[in-house]
């Protein structure tokens, strides 16, 4: 019942795309598409989440699971939601903010450790990602030597763009003890993307500790902070390790021109100067353009927005051989899981996955059992997951 009826093929970036959505053919899922589309079943693992935001694995087949209103909570296996974990931190929750990404270590099994950001409040109202570590305890019922390992400068009084996904990085299939953080610009903020000298529209590389790695790309330079990795961006709620280790992220953009990029070290990704949508008000971003030289352009782009969240690369085969490598990202504004094809590191075509569902789609992840895990984004949301028919 959730097979896919409607394949989008994808146009080349352009403009005109701005002015309808159906940018390439509509093709009916006949017996080709159909080949390499699993019917799949939706199991709800969990219900009664409020806003849940991000979902990591924990051993034996649970899960924690962060709610944005400043609850992190472990799902065990059987779907029970447990009581919220003592420990977290303040957070200031309203709008877009609130306890939002989760991850655990790579050597969790060992370590216990956690990392989790969140909307750190600040004087006057003020606000900033922040990203903290902690140690899970033995029993699963707190949080044990929470420290802040890096908080966005300046704090901005505002709801809006938070960024704030982590992703441990790993170099030839090894952790290399660093982790990205998103940062988004505020809304408000936006100019500040292009400068060095914040933390605004950025994405920012710190060690396990917070300590700055040395090879980081504005180590040195005169007025530019050194966490900063990546600059340009506007509102990143989806990133992810692709399986040869490259960073992948997506990011909102205003009125179309949502991207996915592959952010580079040093690299600028054009917010605010060009964007492939318009502000809110129709009015051009910047010049009008689309491109222009130093700024990286994206890989692809949505528009009309999609409004995407959460990523993740199936690696495994849970769902047949033609799945295998994909891309997924979540769609809040058209309640959709997005599978994205990639041939040779392009965009080749997109599916709308889990419009039955009715709910917007905050975070998709790969289990450790190669089966993906999805949350939607309500007050009272759900922890997903999804299976083949095959
Ligand atoms: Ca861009």
């Amino acid at each position: 019942m959730f097979r896919q009826t409607i394949d989008r093929i994808v146009s080349h970036p352009r403009r005109a795309a701005l002015r309808g959505f159906v940018a390439g053919a509509l093709l009916a899922a006949g017996g080709g598409a159909a080949a390499q589309s699993p019917a799949l079943r939706v199991q709800t693992v969990a219900g009664g989440l409020e806003h849940p935001w991000a979902v990591a694995f924990l051993p034996g087949g649970r899960f924690l699971v962060s709610e944005r209103p400043g609850r992190l909570r472990v799902v065990q296996a059987d779907g029970a939601l447990g009581p919220p974990l003592s420990g977290v931190p303040a957070v200031a929750a309203g709008g877009q903010g609130g306890l939002l990404d989760v991850v655990t270590d790579s050597d969790f099994a060992r370590n216990r450790s956690i990392y989790f950001c969140f909307s750190e409040p600040g004087a006057g109202g003020s606000n900033g990602t922040a990203l903290a570590r902690a140690r899970l305890a033995d029993d699963g019922t707190r949080l044990e030597d929470v420290r802040v390992i890096f908080s966005q400068r300046p704090k901005v009084a505002s709801r809006l763009h938070f960024g704030c996904r982590i992703v441990e990085r790993m170099v030839g299939g090894k952790p290399d003890g660093t982790l990205f953080l998103t940062l988004g610009e505020r809304f408000s903020q936006r100019d500040a993307a292009q400068k060095l000298d914040n933390h605004l529209g950025k994405i920012v590389r710190v060690g396990k500790d917070g300590a700055v790695p040395a090879d980081n790309p504005f180590i040195g330079r005169a007025g530019a902070l050194p966490e900063i990795w990546s600059y340009g961006h506007r509102n990143v709620q989806g990133a992810a390790l692709a399986p040869d280790g490259t960073l992948w992220t997506h990011e909102h953009g205003p009125m179309g021109g949502d991207e996915i990029n592959l952010p580079q070290a040093g690299k600028n990704y054009g917010w605010p100067l060009v964007s492939f949508g318009l502000n809110y008000e129709g009015t051009p971003v910047g010049a009008g353009q689309s491109a222009a030289p130093g700024l990286e352009p994206p890989l692809h782009h949505w528009t009309p927005s999609i409004a995407p969240s959460g990523m993740a690369f199936l690696t495994s085969e849970r769902y047949g051989p033609a799945w295998r490598g994909d891309l997924f990202v979540g769609s809040l504004k058209f309640q959709y899981l997005d599978r994205i094809e990639l041939k040779d590191g392009k965009v080749v075509a997109e599916h709308q996955l889990l419009q039955d569902v009715g709910q917007r789609i905050r975070d998709v992840r790969q289990g450790p059992d190669g089966l993906l895990y999805v949350l939607t984004d309500s007050s009272d949301g759900r922890l997903l997951r999804l299976l083949s028919n095959q």
